[in-house]
């Protein structure tokens, strides 16, 4: 492991930078405001630009204030990026980009990362030509516009959002050596809006209704039908996103957010809501996002994003940096509710040892986990297994296929294994 001494201390740049002495510390800052202003022309301080072993930055003054209203990541920073693959859906008609989960910190994913899925490319919604319809089995069809939302109380979550097809990039026979195309299709934000359950209380929700269509002003008019259970407990139309109004992106002006629920069902662009007593059988929930079991019969409204976690540091994007002390870092989710525990090993899966978690554990949220290791320089065999509050314990891909069998498709929420080399290259395997 690297140490990183203090850096030697020089007497001028102490003296002249900072000083304890009040009256000469309120001069300091007067001048160095007035510099800020504009209202004093020249440089730093001639005795700090004259020292040559402080970095340039140290030695002269800023540009000021970011040359942007809207701030940028650092120019050192600009390879964290969103990422396609070629022959992956790079069309209009289909598209997909993956998140670059080794590049985050914390739980919360910036909103210029968050992965995208659009089955008819980014709508370009003009809010004040934009409303969202209420109806059917109601007592009152309604509509609201943006700012018709927006008078209503709001609230503010944090949760995940991960596509069902999240990891089918990692069955056997079709691995990238890649945790960011491997999982990258989770996100991880801070989502205000209104519960669908006061508009729904505004429209009167009529005896018969059980289930509602959403329905997306998308060229593909997305749809889906949603259990009306889930749309009274904790679904939220929610207008943003990370403190800011959504990207376009992500379903400006509005969205439907189910928390713990398949991507898909997140309906972005939200335009209707239709209430009725059965599913609609849309294309979506039929054709598409269902799950081939082995006995021939197809598992259908497979809502729920089941229990997972990945190790984020060391994976192939974040290899080894040598022998010694390492933290090893990941993500876990569920989408039943909260994690209660995380399980890493580094031995393929024969011994565990309970990881750190790092709190507040939030519900239907990404949650951090964290183990000291010890690296002797030999091959390793890393998994985590997250465990969430109902029991449910993370399977591994032997355990998942017994159960789905080969064809099925999406959910995939097997361990994952990275195989440490012995030069600290970090390899995508699978263990039989
Ligand atoms: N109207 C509409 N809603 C949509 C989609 C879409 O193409 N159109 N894609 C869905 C899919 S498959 C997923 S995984 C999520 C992705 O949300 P994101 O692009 O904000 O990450 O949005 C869902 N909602
Ligand atoms: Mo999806």
């Amino acid at each position: 492991m690297k140490k990183y001494p203090p850096a030697p201390l020089n007497k001028t740049n102490v003296t002249t930078s900072v000083t304890t002495d009040p009256a000469k510390r309120r001069l300091f800052l007067k001048s160095g405001l007035l510099a800020g202003a504009g209202l004093v022309s020249g440089s730093a301080s001639a005795a700090s630009s004259s020292n040559k072993l402080l970095p340039h930055w140290s030695r002269h003054l800023g540009p000021g204030v970011a040359s942007t209203g809207y701030g940028v990541p650092s120019r050192f920073e600009t390879d964290v990026q969103r990422k396609t693959l070629d022959w992956l859906r790079a069309r209009r008609e289909s598209s997909v980009s993956f998140s670059p989960l080794q590049s985050q910190h914390g739980i919360i994913t910036p909103s210029g990362l968050v992965f995208e899925r659009h089955h008819a490319g980014i709508a370009d919604i003009d809010p004040n030509s934009h409303y969202l319809l209420i109806h059917g089995l109601v007592e009152r069809p309604l509509k609201f516009t943006l700012s018709d939302l927006m008078r209503f109380p709001s609230v503010s979550r944090i949760h995940f959002l991960e596509c069902a097809a999240n990891g089918v990039l990692n069955y056997p026979g079709a691995q990238y050596n890649s945790l960011q195309f491997n999982f990258g299709m989770l996100s991880c934000c801070e989502w205000t809006g209104v519960p669908l359950s006061t508009l729904l209380k505004e429209a009167g929700v009529r005896k018969p209704a059980k289930w509602i269509l959403a329905e997306g002003a998308d060229a593909a008019a997305l749809t889906r039908s949603i259990p009306l259970d889930k749309a009274l407990d904790d679904t939220l139309v929610v207008y943003a996103q990370n403190g800011e109004m959504l990207r376009p992106e992500q379903g400006y002006p509005m969205r439907l957010l189910l928390p713990g629920w398949e991507g898909i069902i997140n309906v972005k662009w939200l335009r209707r809501l239709e209430l009725g007593d059965k599913p609609w059988e849309t294309r979506e929930e039929t054709a598409t996002y269902t799950d081939l079991m082995p006995d021939g019969k197809a598992r259908q409204y497979t809502f729920v994003m089941e229990t997972k976690s990945v190790i984020t540091s060391p994976c192939p994007e974040n290899p080894m940096a040598g022998k010694g002390r390492v933290s090893i870092n990941g993500l876990a989710w569920s989408g039943h509710g909260r994690i209660k525990r995380v399980d890493v090993s580094v031995d393929g899966g024969r011994n565990w040892r309970t990881a750190r978690l790092q709190g507040p554990v939030q519900n239907k949220s990404l949650t951090r986990f964290s183990m000291d290791w010890d690296w002797n320089g030999e091959v390793a065999l890393l998994q985590s297994r997250a465990i969430d509050e109902t029991g449910y314990v993370q399977p591994t891909m032997a355990e998942l296929r017994k159960i789905r069998g080969i064809r099925s498709f999406y959910h995939n929420n097997s361990i994952q294994t990275w195989l440490i080399n012995k030069n600290g290259e970090v390899e995508n395997v699978q263990l039989a």
